[in-house]
């Protein structure tokens, strides 16, 4: 009798764009078979705490937990913390919930107190009632720092702070060089049953870029047993959400879903085009699914993350050229 194969998927994500696809995959996937890699090049330490707000928004939004209108932080939240801090001067730039706040307290004692990111994300997803693996790219420090005319800034004074006005003349993870994939992060991507890796239509520069630079991330990706499919975080030259076209215009790459699909050439199998981009489709020089990639509803992110599976399983195991 052949025991009905149990899926498993391995999300590769970032920022709010990621969490959404990674949500439409975990409705659509038994419990605990989906994995989800997130970017931590936006960590960073404020008022004495270590905050992780791509683990935070990924973790509350497939806790159902998420703030609906911003995408990050908490629904329903409330700011006493936030006015007293404003009251006697503290920084409030960088918005804290007093819910959120909670989750940042305990990540930073139990890390001060010697535990690893991922044991501390896979406790609160288990305390959240998260059904999926929550993984850290790394346990490392690894830290985006954005090159830009005021010097180089700190990635969240860059994107909050100063609201991405700058012009990004470059990127650098600081820490990359000495960060390791995390044994389970190496686990998931080396399981032999694999259904599919999906790089989530999160910003390849600002939050894919960093999980590819922890060393040995891309050869995994490259020697996995599933075929790798990124999804367009464009739709016809525009970001949905976030900066991606004007960081591209200004690194001088065109601002296009061609130019993500060379972004990630030698690492992926197939390509998800939404439909206003069609007319590219004969440029992409592999495998591509043309489909509507905006994710309004929570349908919409159920029927994304359905056909990018039904195409990875079109896909098998092509050998990849070399990059
Ligand atoms: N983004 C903002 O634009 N303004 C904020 O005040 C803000 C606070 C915040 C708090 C916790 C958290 O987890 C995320 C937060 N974000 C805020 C979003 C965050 O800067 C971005 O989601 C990521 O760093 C980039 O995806």
């Amino acid at each position: 009798m052949n025991v009905k194969k149990q899926p498993h998927v391995v999300a590769i994500s970032g920022g709010i764009g990621g969490a959404k696809m990674a949500l439409g995959l975990l409705h659509i996937l038994p419990p605990q078979r989906l994995s989800v890699v997130v970017n931590t090049g936006d960590d960073f330490e404020h008022l004495g705490l270590r905050i992780s707000p791509d683990l935070d928004t990924t973790l509350y939004t497939l806790a159902d937990l998420a703030n609906p209108q911003t995408g990050w932080g908490r629904r329903n939240e409330t700011w006493s913390f936030l006015h007293a801090l404003e009251q006697m001067g503290g920084e409030t730039w960088f918005k804290l919930g007093d819910g959120d706040l909670a989750l940042h307290l305990l990540r930073t004692r139990r890390l001060t107190g010697g535990e690893s990111l991922t044991q501390i994300t896979a406790d609160l997803a288990r305390q959240l009632g998260v059904a999926a693996q929550i993984l850290p790219m790394s346990d490392a420090l690894v830290q985006t720092r954005v090159a830009t005319e005021f010097g180089e800034l700190e990635f969240q004074d860059y994107f909050v702070r100063r609201q991405c006005q700058p012009r990004v003349n470059a990127l650098r993870f600081a820490g990359a060089e000495s960060a390791q994939v995390t044994p389970q992060v190496r686990a998931v991507l080396q399981d032999p049953q694999l259904d599919a890796i999906v790089i989530c239509p999160s910003n390849p520069y600002l939050s894919i870029d960093p999980i590819l630079a922890v060393p040995g991330m891309r050869e995994l990706l490259r020697d996995a047993a599933a075929p790798v499919i990124a999804i367009a975080p464009l739709i016809g030259g525009a970001a949905v959400k976030g900066p991606t076209a004007k960081i591209m215009g200004e690194l001088g790459v065109p601002v296009s879903s061609l130019a993500v699909a060379q972004h990630y050439a030698g690492l992926i199998d197939g390509f998800v085009l939404d439909v206003h981009d069609r007319a590219m489709e004969t440029q992409l020089e592999l495998p591509t699914l043309i489909t509507d990639t905006l994710m309004k509803s929570l349908d919409d992110r159920l029927r994304l993350a359905r056909m990018t599976l039904d195409f990875a399983a079109t896909l098998g195991r092509p050998r990849k050229t070399a990059a």
